[in-house]
């Protein structure tokens, strides 16, 4: 295959090819798989962190589909105990249950909005959840995960949990008193010394450091698989999972014991089962979990639910993928700030398709990300809207395509060629294109071996700069200089269509994950159809290797409307979150 025969040529086409074989083998056709986002608390609207941890999650369940890798769903949710959200209620003059059906429906809708492919959505206050905790909490207890005791230490409502003294600091208010405060989120902590259950989580320290040596891969980026590593090689205490009744109402009872309240973190974690039927169905497909989320949350995550799951007789999650923050010209988003950005104005701004495809191409899960207006504006623009938008405009123009099909490839013109450093000679196709045409075929390779390891972001890259070379390819030959009656230069003159059109298939293809609307748009332009837009079947320029090409000489699709429109730059310097 062309791929074949140019990849021997490409040397940074290795590591794709071997990380892709991997994906293959790990995530065989037919093979179930849950991708989930945190579910959210419902103390406040979304803003545009969740929608980045969901926006991962889609394009990563939306690549799945388009490989054909196997069924599978993704969960995303509210999070409504805890007296987190009690106090919300309460300042906000309502009850738990209203805040959280309003809090709750937003989300739903901003995930809508956004396009987000989930197929369950869970609340924990819904008795399908209640019951899958109850269930969790009896297997503990059944298999002596358990035991009763006195807590006594710095609780921190804002992050609902105890925080030891190494995480504390001291902050003085404007009336010189002397508070207490966690050192990561700032919010104050208060002493409470009640009576709880407790989770032997300290009996899980050999195991959970063996099941990380086992998976390298288990948590991504490399450097939070380091950092829980670390925090497994220090003091593990046990991890109180009751609160006393009396002090946290608005919490799933603990099933033998009314004067207590499940932990709400625990509460929350089980949602990864609830969705699947647990504990009736849910080994149909657990432990082939994949969960994002973001770094804030990754304790719970890397450490408590895989203990916790041991602890109840099921496996660790497969992966967790982690991602960084979005600050706001430079500053943490917080309501007090007055800085959060809100979703649904960014969908109307800039387009659901933009603002998916700059949160996605800017956002590196590595480290936190800093978010202006001006720079959507400028990597949408030029990427989506010039780059992209203007090689099919181009290419497709009727000046330079009068016929309005898919124009056929001459071999005589690009030939086959096994060094081409003597392409020239032959036909009309020069060094550099030869060596454009090999890194837009290892570019399907590279796009799922960089999904593959969570760095979406990467892939965007790559398209983006194959993108620039087919500008570049298209220019360097002027096919508007070409005279179209003069039979040799229309051969060339269609195939320099052909490999664009075959690029920007490509392109198209790629890119469903992250912007649908556009990437179907595109791909109707050139006449693909739905059964053609597979990733598993992507081919690309098959003519090259004397194969035949299905859209040779069809009629292009009849929306010949600008593919992406220019955004406005504006004047205005943030959105604020009006809902707030
Ligand atoms: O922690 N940038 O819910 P939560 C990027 N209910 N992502 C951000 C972000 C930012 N600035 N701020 C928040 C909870 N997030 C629990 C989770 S899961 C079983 C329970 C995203 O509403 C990120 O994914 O505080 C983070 O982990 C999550 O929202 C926290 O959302």
């Amino acid at each position: 295959s062309l791929c074949k025969l140019l990849t021997r040529t490409s040397s940074h086409a290795e590591k794709p090819t071997r990380a892709f074989r991997r994906a293959v083998s790990t995530a065989g056709p037919g093979r179930r798989l849950l991708l989930s986002t945190p579910i959210f608390y419902a103390n406040g609207p979304p803003h545009i962190g969740h929608l980045y941890s969901a926006l991962l999650a889609d394009a990563l369940h939306r690549q799945r589909g388009l490989r054909s890798a196997g069924p599978s769903r993704l969960s995303t949710g509210t999070d409504e105990h805890g007296l987190k959200i009690q106090q919300a209620a309460a300042a906000a003059g309502t009850s738990p249950p209203e805040l959280c059906a309003r809090i709750s429906a937003l989300f739903h809708q901003a995930f809508t909005q956004a396009a987000i492919s989930f197929t369950d959505f869970v609340r924990t206050s819904e008795p399908r959840h209640c019951q899958a905790v109850c269930h969790f909490w009896a297997a503990l207890q059944e298999r002596g995960a358990l035991y009763k005791g006195t807590y006594e230490g710095w609780y921190c409502t804002a992050e609902e949990g105890f925080l030891p003294e190494s995480q504390l600091t001291e902050r003085v208010d404007a009336q010189g008193c002397t508070h207490k405060v966690s050192a990561e989120s700032g919010h104050e902590v208060h002493w409470t010394k009640e009576e709880n259950y407790m989770f032997k989580l300290s009996a899980f320290q050999d195991p959970l450091q063996k099941w990380l040596r086992d998976n390298p891969r288990a948590i991504s980026p490399e450097p939070f698989y380091q950092r829980v590593l670390c925090w497994l090689g220090e003091d593990l205490p046990d991890l109180s999972i009751s609160r006393e009744r009396s002090r946290l109402q608005w919490g799933i009872p603990v099933p033998s014991d009314s004067t207590q309240t499940i932990y709400v973190w625990v509460d929350a974690l089980v949602n990864y089962l609830s969705v699947l039927g647990y504990p009736e169905t849910h080994g149909e497909w657990w432990p082939a979990a994949h969960h994002v989320v973001g770094k804030d949350i990754l304790k719970f995550h890397a450490v408590y639910w895989p203990a916790l799951l041991m602890a109840a007789g099921l496996s660790p999650p497969e992966r967790i993928f982690v991602h960084s923050h979005w600050t706001v010209r430079g500053q943490k988003m917080s309501k007090s700030l007055g800085n959060v950005i809100d979703p649904f104005a960014c969908n109307e701004r800039y387009t659901v398709d933009g603002f998916r495809y700059f949160l996605l191409r800017q956002g590196v899960p590595e480290r936190d990300c800093d978010y202006y207006d001006e720079k959507v504006v400028k990597v949408v623009n030029s990427e989506l809207a010039d780059s992209l938008g203007g090689l099919l405009n181009r290419s497709t123009a009727p000046g330079i395509n009068p016929s309005n099909t898919y124009p056929c490839f001459s071999e005589t013109c690009f030939p086959k060629v096994v060094d081409y450093r003597e392409a020239e000679a032959l036909g009309r196709a020069a060094a550099e294109d030869y060596e454009f045409v090999v890194s837009v075929a290892s570019l399907p390779l590279q796009v799922a071996s960089y999904f593959e390891d969570f760095q979406i972001y990467k892939a965007l890259e790559c398209i983006a700069l194959c993108v620039r070379q087919t500008n570049g390819f298209f220019q360097r030959h002027k096919p508007w200089k070409l005279d179209r009656k003069d039979p040799a230069d229309k051969l060339w003159l269609d195939t320099i269509i052909h490999v664009t059109l075959e690029c920007l298939r490509v392109y198209g293809t790629l890119l469903q994950p992250v912007v649908p609307h556009t990437a179907d748009k595109l791909l109707s332009r050139l006449a693909v159809e739905p059964e053609e837009r597979k990733i598993s079947s992507l081919t690309f320029l098959p003519r090259y290797n004397g194969k035949p090409c299905p859209f040779e000489g069809r009629q292009l699709g009849p929306d010949t409307g600008i593919l992406f429109h220019k955004l406005e730059k504006s004047s205005q310097h943030q959105i604020e979150n009006k809902r707030l």
